[in-house]
């Protein structure tokens, strides 16, 4: 009797810290409202050497701005397009449930913007995982060729164990270019192009960075295909395991040392790096590594290991001037927001 006559109050406390633990969750996990302005500009982008390239750049960099949100959040992105082509953002990979005339498509969703207009993209930012953005008009040119893509990352509400054992988080975008059309802007993307430049985040070997690393760091390598070829991607000295395909996790990850990653997807690779050294990455579709008609080039590059330094004669990037956050990696250690990264601006280009 006694102890029933007490339960109603243990049951009191028991609600009230309920409603408490309740209350921390949803302040913790509440939707923020997101807006970021982005412009379209003509951008002359460097790839490598002497190859420049007339690029529709997203505030004028090639990849466009990090966009690093929450999964849930309340997007709201104004874009003003200062070219004189008409162009529109797809949000690749976000469902737009209710908000389907936000997807970015012109004859489908919506009249493209014209040049000079603002236009406004209102969404929800889900599922989480690794996404991008790219214009939808003519992308045959303004995707494969002028440069009209950037990442958007979307971070889970509940990000799986794997993620939480991730000490880098890099961003790599592949891309072609087909020199014939370079400074031809309205012009190109056709079949029978000949792609002669290949570029990792807007820029083709000795022009790339080495990731650096140090022995116990896990890296999350989030591959995306922005370009028109399939890119073999191969990691030396390492096993990855895939945890996740377009931006989705995998119900049973796979592991290997090389990947191909097509127009559109993303893999995310999860490396531990565990094996002190100097190690290629590149593209294993071979033609891939020339720039123009010269080997070496295009996409490669190598994992540097703190604990055996760069100081060898035989060593081509001993004395590369280093550039942080050509991965994003220093952007994406930041809280939330858009992160424009001055490593990828280009130069405006007046009419
Ligand atoms: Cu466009």
């Amino acid at each position: 009797m006694k102890i029933n006559s007490l339960m109603p109050a243990v049951y009191c406390v028991h609600a009230l810290l309920l409603l408490c633990v309740l209350a921390t969750v949803s302040t913790a996990s509440r939707a923020e409202k997101r807006v970021f302005d982005m412009t379209i500009e003509d951008t002359r982008i460097n790839l490598v050497g002497n190859r420049d390239f007339h690029t529709f750049a997203f505030d004028g960099q090639v990849p466009g701005p990090l966009i690093h949100v929450k999964e849930g959040d309340e997007v709201t992105v104004n874009v003003t397009n200062m070219t004189t082509l008409p162009h529109t953002i797809h949000w690749h990979g976000m469902l737009q449930r209710g908000t389907w005339q936000n997807d970015g498509v012109p004859g489908t969703t919506q009249e493209a913007i014209k040049p000079g207009d603002t236009y406004t993209y209102q969404f929800v930012a889900e599922p989480a995982g690794t996404m991008w953005y790219h214009c939808h008009v003519n992308v045959n040119e303004h995707v494969t060729m002028r440069g009209m893509w950037g990442p958007l990352i979307v971070e889970p509400k509940n990000p799986a164990p794997i993620e939480k054992k991730v000490t880098k988080d890099l961003i790599m975008m592949f891309s072609d270019w087909a020199s014939k059309w370079a400074s031809k802007p309205g012009e190109g993307g056709i079949p029978g192009d000949v792609f002669d430049y290949f570029t990792i985040n807007g820029k083709s070997f000795p022009d790339t960075q080495p990731i650096r690393v140090k022995k116990g760091d896990v890296v999350r390598l989030r591959l995306i295909g922005s370009g028109d070829e399939f890119h073999s991607i191969h990691i030396h000295g390492h096993i990855a395991l895939v945890a996740f395909k377009d931006g989705l996790p995998l119900a049973h990850p796979y592991q290997g040392d090389t990947f191909v990653v097509g127009p559109g997807e993303r893999y995310d690779l999860i490396i531990n790096m565990d094996n002190p050294g100097l190690w290629m990455v590149h593209d294993h579709v071979d033609t891939h590594t020339t720039n123009g008609d010269k080997p070496m080039g295009g996409i490669m590059t190598t994992i540097e290991y703190q604990e055996v330094g760069t100081d060898y004669p035989f060593y081509e990037w001993k004395d590369k001037k280093f550039m942080p956050d050509f991965y994003y990696e220093a952007s994406l250690a930041k809280p939330h927001g858009i992160h424009r990264s001055k490593v990828f601006k280009g130069e405006l280009i007046e009419e």
